[in-house]
């Protein structure tokens, strides 16, 4: 397998194939000429069962969207149900594809759903850690050389009173100077779970000489790429609830209904942000400029930074100017999160790599409050109006009612490591399976 750098098609497996950004982010890197194979093993679905959520605008099965995508396109992508936390499955993928890049979505990514219980909490960090966990070993005996784009959050940063570099600061210290590992401060075990993540996928960088790239990814909004607006049976997903709901996603679908936007709190809480457009050439830039060899690296994966009361706001006027009427209110927080702080995060790698943003403007919230009203018939109100997991108690009763009656008992997880024993140094081990087993 050569290097393949920089603009020769490549061999790229798109993990988390069935989500929202990994579908837009397959069609894009396929249509631009690469061999995409992709990779889910559907647990949202089953999440969404469990939790009584949906996304709201319907999603066909993923080997409808491939025959549609080749039938549109004369592209392939390849499709292949499979769960990362399966070791002999994940080694197999890698030994048989030998792909020149990884991109990897395929993670639990809802910070409140981590918060739910104990059960979530390990749930998401078993899930995500043991995923990343495999490939990285997969990686170490079949493929060195294979560059892995790893999705890691902005979140893992928290917010603190100094600019955030991208992933690393020069620090003197007693006379001395050295460059670190930014300070981290997560937010919720969901963000701990990519902090921890970034730290095994630095360690295997620098000890078995692979290659990464970290997006430490804001919150991304809208639900329109080039690709997926090609037919309507390529959309991608698009939550609004209260635990996958991302925060622009949500009040675009709470202006649409009428609804009240929910700032919580103060609402001065910032965060970085982007279009979903800019996810899916951000990804395609850092394939398309690897790593080097035993490389290591982190760009910071957002455009604009707002605070939520500013986005609220945003929204607000943008229906404004159609004469339409809009409120905010401003909730008690349900998450334990600084309401007020300073934050200024670099984000100037992409940008030099040649990423040309869609910055938020009123025409972006209008398409998608368009988008959002087609499909009105399929929102839940209630989803809208109250957020149902708090920090501090975990699910709220308004959770435990929506759960129970969206699936039977028996379907709530509990989080099982089931790690094969026998094991030869040094090598993957036969029939090794850490897999993360649910009642189902
Ligand atoms: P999503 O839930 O829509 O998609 C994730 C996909 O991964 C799902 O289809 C799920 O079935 C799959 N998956 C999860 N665990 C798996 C496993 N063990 N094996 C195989 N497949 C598995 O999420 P998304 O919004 O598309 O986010 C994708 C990635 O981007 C996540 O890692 C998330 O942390 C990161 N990210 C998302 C945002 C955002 O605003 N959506 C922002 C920053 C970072
Ligand atoms: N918020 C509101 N009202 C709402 C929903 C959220 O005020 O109705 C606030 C939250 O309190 C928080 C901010 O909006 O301060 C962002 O919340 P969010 O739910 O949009 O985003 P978050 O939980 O941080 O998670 C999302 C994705 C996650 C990704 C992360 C990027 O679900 O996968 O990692 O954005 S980042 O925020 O940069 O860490």
């Amino acid at each position: 397998m050569g290097e393949n750098l920089n603009l020769a098609k490549k061999t790229v497996v798109v993990l988390g194939v069935d989500g929202y950004l990994g579908w837009a982010t397959a069609l894009h890197l396929s249509r631009a000429g690469h061999d995409v194979v992709g990779i889910d093993s559907l647990v949202r679905r089953r999440w969404d069962r469990e939790c009584g959520t949906q996304s709201l605008i319907p999603i066909k099965s993923m080997p409808q969207r491939v025959a549609l995508w080749k039938r549109l396109t004369g592209r392939t992508i390849a499709w292949r149900q499979m769960d990362l936390c399966d070791a002999r499955a994940v080694t197999e993928l890698v030994r048989d594809v030998r792909p020149d890049a990884l991109v990897h979505f395929a993670e639990q990514r809802s910070a409140p759903f981590s918060m739910i219980d104990l059960p979530h909490a390990a749930l998401t960090q078993v899930n995500n850690l043991v995923g990343t966990l495999n490939l990285l070993f997969a990686l170490r005996d079949h493929a060195p050389r294979a560059h892995l784009i790893k999705l890691g959050t902005m979140g893992e940063y928290g917010t603190p009173n100094i600019d955030i570099e991208e992933g690393f600061i020069t620090i003197t210290h007693n006379g001395r100077e050295d460059r670190l590992p930014f300070p981290m401060q997560p937010g919720s075990f969901y963000h701990l779970s990519k902090l921890h993540d970034s730290h095994n996928i630095q360690f295997a960088c620098r000890i078995w000489g692979l290659r990464a790239t970290d997006l430490h990814q804001g919150v991304v909004y809208g639900n329109h790429t080039e690709e997926v607006a090609m037919h309507p049976g390529l959309a991608t997903r698009f939550d609004y609830d209260a635990i996958w709901g991302t925060v622009l996603n949500r009040f675009c679908i709470q202006a649409a209904l009428g609804l009240p936007l929910t700032v919580y709190g103060k609402g001065g809480q910032t965060r970085g942000f982007l279009d979903i457009r800019d996810t899916v050439a951000c990804v395609r830039l850092a394939l398309e400029h690897p790593a080097g060899r035993g490389e290591y690296r982190v760009f910071n994966q957002f455009t604009e930074q707002f605070s939520v009361k500013a986005l609220a706001e945003k929204v607000r006027d943008a229906r404004a100017a159609h004469g339409l009427k809009t409120s905010i209110v401003h909730l008690p927080n349900p998450r334990v999160e600084r309401e007020e702080h300073y934050y200024n995060a670099k984000h100037q790698k992409l940008l030099d790599l040649g990423l040309r943003p869609h910055y938020l403007g009123d025409t972006l919230i209008e398409s998608v409050i368009e988008t959002v009203e087609r499909h009105a018939t399929r929102v839940d109100p209630v989803e809208l109006e109250q957020p149902n997991v708090d920090w501090r108690r975990g699910g709220t009763a308004g959770w435990r009612k929506a759960s129970e009656t969206a699936a039977p008992a028996e379907a709530q997880p509990q989080s099982v490591l089931v790690l094969s024993s026998s094991r030869k140094r040094g090598r993957p081990a036969p029939g090794a399976s850490a897999r993360l087993a649910q009642r189902r």
